[in-house]
């Protein structure tokens, strides 16, 4: 990648990074900086996984780094970044196949075998 490819990728992530974080934003509705479980259960329907209380919170816990119960920006980035691995993983195991089960929520087990 040339230095002026790569300039141009960096502003492209840093765009990505502003609509993440306004993401973020959104479904911190009591605006506290931080998203707790049923925050993220909205999150998690607006991704079409669809949990029981019992694995949202199991969710929340995976990726709950400082283990504070509830996710940052940077725990929630985590979970955008599974997601997308999943995705691009998804795509290419379906050219040529039919559509797959939904993707089950994230783990961070799963995140490590990746
Ligand atoms: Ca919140
Ligand atoms: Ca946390």
């Amino acid at each position: 990648m040339s230095k002026s490819a790569l300039k141009a990728a960096i502003a492209d992530m840093d765009k990505a990074l502003r609509t993440a974080y306004s993401v973020f934003l959104s479904l911190d509705k009591n605006k506290n900086g931080y998203l707790e479980k049923h925050e993220l259960q909205e999150l998690l329907q607006a991704c079409d996984i669809t949990t029981n209380d019992e694995e949202c919170q199991a969710c929340l816990r995976d990726l709950d780094t400082n283990s504070d119960g509830v996710w940052d920006f940077s725990e929630f980035l985590s979970f955008v970044g599974i997601i997308y691995q999943n995705k691009l993983a998804k795509v290419s195991k379906r050219k040529g196949t039919k559509k797959g089960p939904k993707p089950a929520p994230p783990t961070r087990k799963e995140s490590l075998k990746a």
